[in-house]
Formats: structure tokens, sequence, C-alpha cells
């Protein structure tokens, strides 16, 4: 890459070396720091984001255990009544549409909380628990701190799995079901063009998106359509006031998530496991049950022709075809050996890491052989940092060091270009949307800290 996205100097890139990454990343976050939160990103994403918050944390906790859970308490502070934990927190900070009143959540969301009534992928339990490794690794006031923070906020950890398990996850497929493609966190993958061509916006207010203000390059950024119907479904929440009970009956977007599922999984044995250690050894059975449920939901969808994990239309009752990373769910939760070397195999594969054209040997959100790849759009097929990193963590967390350093090393050349976009085109390596991304730094920390080769 000649030329700097805009928006940076330029004069200082690529990165020379992985010390002076780490200090580039630090400053990211330092940066996007607004003292309640670390904003998901310094222009187009001025307030906080769930599961951006949590992998945030976890490479805070590289700089600042202190600071990681500081993050962590201020997004459980924003939980709702129902347990359910918003997508979105918002700052005072203006300048991101939808916002607050759009919304529509005031009087629905806890007193002096400001948020959107949707939620996101539950990774939060996972992240607490490596940053409670990390700080019990250091011991002293780290380790105390994680303590008392753990202990204090499990409760809400727990009513939050069980928020999910109840009003998304009730109805015996082991599966969530999503009434919003932003609550999958991969807006406006291929995933969701079925479901979406069947959602038809009715009246609603007129509205000016931001976004494309900020990535002047539309094309990296879903369509005004696909806006459209973004903001449809918001005002089908709206409607009823974001009562959990009445949505499957008017929401006309419903789709079992099978990555938010294994998400799920994942992150109710890490609970467990810190409830066992921190005072909650009672709801630990609980915990592994719904582990085992969604578990066994999540290898319930793998396709036998692709060996690919599958989401199901919940309105037409189809499964959903496209080959994109949601298709690697089991590589998060599985515990199906023959499963797993299958998957493995199909990642190291032509159609994803062992394509021969790509950059880094990493994984694109959506097959680069498949026909509908947009290399430059979004969750369409631009290759995220975040998600290598959180795949890598659960491989590394079986015991695959080999294949988390291999993509640590991959990882790091991509970063080492220096903005920390938010995605990267996969053929290029150019960084794309915004950039300095909080989580993207984040994860570059992480990379650092533990690079898998000791
Ligand atoms: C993106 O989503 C937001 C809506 O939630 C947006 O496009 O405005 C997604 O990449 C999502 O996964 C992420 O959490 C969020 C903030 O980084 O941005």
């Amino acid at each position: 890459m000649s030329q700097a996205p805009e928006g940076n100097s330029g004069d200082s890139y690529p990165i020379r070396t992985l010390e002076e990454l780490g200090s580039r990343a630090r400053d990211v976050l330092a940066a996007n720091d607004i003292g309640t939160m670390v904003t998901a990103a310094p222009n187009l994403y001025p307030h906080m984001w769930s599961w951006d918050a949590a992998f945030v944390a976890t490479g805070l906790s590289t700089v600042s255990v202190a600071r990681a859970l500081q993050e962590l308490d201020y997004l459980v502070a924003a939980q709702w009544k129902s347990g359910m934990i918003p997508h979105i927190v918002f700052s005072d900070v203006p300048g991101y549409f939808p916002d607050v009143d759009r919304w529509g959540t005031r009087g629905v969301a806890p007193e002096g909380v400001q948020s959107s009534g949707i939620c996101q992928p539950p990774v939060h339990a996972t992240m607490l628990r490596r940053i409670v490794e990390r700080a019990t690794a250091a011991g002293g006031e780290d380790a105390r701190l994680a303590e008392e923070f753990t202990r204090r906020t499990l409760p809400h950890w727990v009513d939050w799995h069980a928020w999910l398990r109840s009003a998304r996850g009730g109805d015996g497929s082991g599966l969530l079901t999503i009434y919003h493609g932003w609550e999958s966190g991969m807006d406006n993958s291929p995933r969701f063009d079925g479901p979406y061509s069947r959602v038809q916006p009715g009246d609603m207010e007129p509205f000016v998106r931001t976004d494309t203000l900020k990535v002047t390059d539309h094309s990296q950024r879903p369509s005004d359509e696909e806006y459209g119907r973004y903001l449809w479904l918001v005002q089908q929440m709206a409607d009823v006031g974001f009562d959990d009970a009445r949505l499957p009956a008017v929401m006309s977007f419903q789709v079992r998530d099978v990555f938010m599922s294994a998400i799920f999984a994942a992150a109710s044995e890490d609970l467990a496991v810190l409830a066992e250690q921190f005072g909650l050894p009672e709801e630990a059975p609980q915990l592994r049950q719904w582990a085992r449920e969604f578990r066994d939901g999540v290898d319930a969808t793998v396709d036998e022709e692709t060996g690919l994990a599958r989401d199901r239309d919940v309105l037409t009752g189809e499964w959903i075809g496209p080959p994109t990373i949601a298709g690697f769910a089991p590589l998060v939760s599985t515990a199906d050996q023959a499963l797993l070397d299958r998957q493995l195999e199909i990642f190291e594969g032509p159609d994803w890491t062992g394509d021969p054209r790509l950059a880094f040997p990493l994984p694109a959100s959506t097959s680069t052989t498949y026909e509908g790849l947009k290399p430059r759009q979004y969750w369409r097929g631009p290759v995220w940092p975040v998600m290598n990193w959180y795949l890598a963590h659960c491989l590394r967390r079986r015991g695959d060091r080999k294949r988390y350093h291999q993509l640590c090393e991959a990882s790091l050349a991509q970063l080492m270009e220096g903005h920390f976009g938010e995605y990267y085109e996969p053929f290029t390596g150019e960084p794309l949307g915004s950039m300095d991304q909080s989580w993207t730094a984040a994860v570059a920390l992480e990379w650092l800290a533990d690079p898998g080769n000791g």
C-alpha cells in the first residue's frame, strides 16, 4: 500500500517493530478512551458496543487490569431488568445514527441508561475468564481486583445468560434466535440476504445515515436499501415496547444464529468455571447444561456436504446457505473430534485460509471462492482482525497452540501496516472501514502478550 487511508497522516507507516506496534495499539486505546468508556472507534462509532467492549477489555488488561474491569463494569451497569445487555451504550458524543432517540428505548431501558434495544454475541464471560487468568497470574493488586469484580458481577453475567436462554433460546433447538442482523455483529453478511429479502419496510420516519459521511467510499458499507430494512426492524421492536414476549409475533426477521449460539455455549462453560471459583457454585450445573445444549444445537446444523454449520430462517424454516465465517461455529464450541478435524481441514483448505491469492493466510468473512464475495464490503468478504483472534483463542483453549501461533504470525504481519483497520481487503491487505478501531488495537495487544510460541 503506497498511500495512507483517509484521515491518517500516513507519515510513519508501516510499523517497523513489534514494540512499535504495541505502543501504537496502546495509543489507539488511550485516544479512544473518553473516560467513561473506550469508544468502539474514534469517528464512526463514538459509543460502547457490547461485544467490542469485551474484546477491548481483554486487550486493555495487558496494560491495566483495573481499566479493563472498568470497561466491563460500565457495560454491565447498562443491563436491562430482563437481563439483556444492550448492544450499544450511548455516550454523549453526537454523530452516530441510529441514536438513542431513534431507538425509542427511553422509559424501557433502566433509569439513566441510554442504550439500544437489542443484544450482541455473548463473548463477555469468555473474555472475563481470560482477564481473570491474566490477573491471577500477575498476582497482587491485579488478582485482588479481578476477584472482587468477578464476585460482585457474577450474578449479572448469569442473568445475562439466563435471559439469552429464555428469551432467545428456549425453543429446544439449542440455537439462539436474533431479530436483527445487528444482533449477530455481522450486520450485512450474505448469511442474512434471504431473511432480509423478505423484510418489507412500511411507513417510517425518514432518516439520514451518518456512517456514509465518515466512510466516504460507500462500497465499504451496507447499502441504503439494507439500512431501510435495519431501521424498519428497529421500528417493529419499538412498536411493541421491546417486549421479549411479543417479538416472535411481530418481527419480520427471525434467524437462529449458529455463530452466536456457539459463542453462548463456550461462554456458558467459561461462566461455570468462574462461578465455581468465585462463590456461585450452585449456578455451575445449569450453565454447563446450557453449554451442552447449545453445543449440540450447533453441531446439528452442520451441512454434511459442505462441512459448514448453518443458520436457519425461523419464518420459512429454511437453512441458510452462503459459506461465511459463521460456518466455523463448531471451532468455537464442538466436543466432537471428527467434526473438529473436518472443520480444520476446510478452514485450512483452498476456499479459506489456504487460498493462495490471499495477502495473509487468515479467514475472510465470506469464503474467497464464493460467487457473492465482495472483498471490500464490510461483512461480505473482508478479513476481520477480531475474528482471527477470537477463533485462534478458541483453538488455543483446546490446546492447539500450533494453529494459534500460525494465526498470530499472519495477524501480526497484517497489522504491521499500522492503521488498526476495522477490516481488511483479503487479497491486498488494504485496511478498510474505520481506522484506529478499538477492538483491532485490543487484539494486537493480545497477540503481542501471547504469540503462542512459548
Ligand atoms: C458494526 O455494527 C454497527 C451496528 O451495530 C454499525 O455498523 O453501525 C459491526 O461490525 C458490529 O459487529 C460492531 O460491534 C460495531 C462496532 O464496532 O460495528
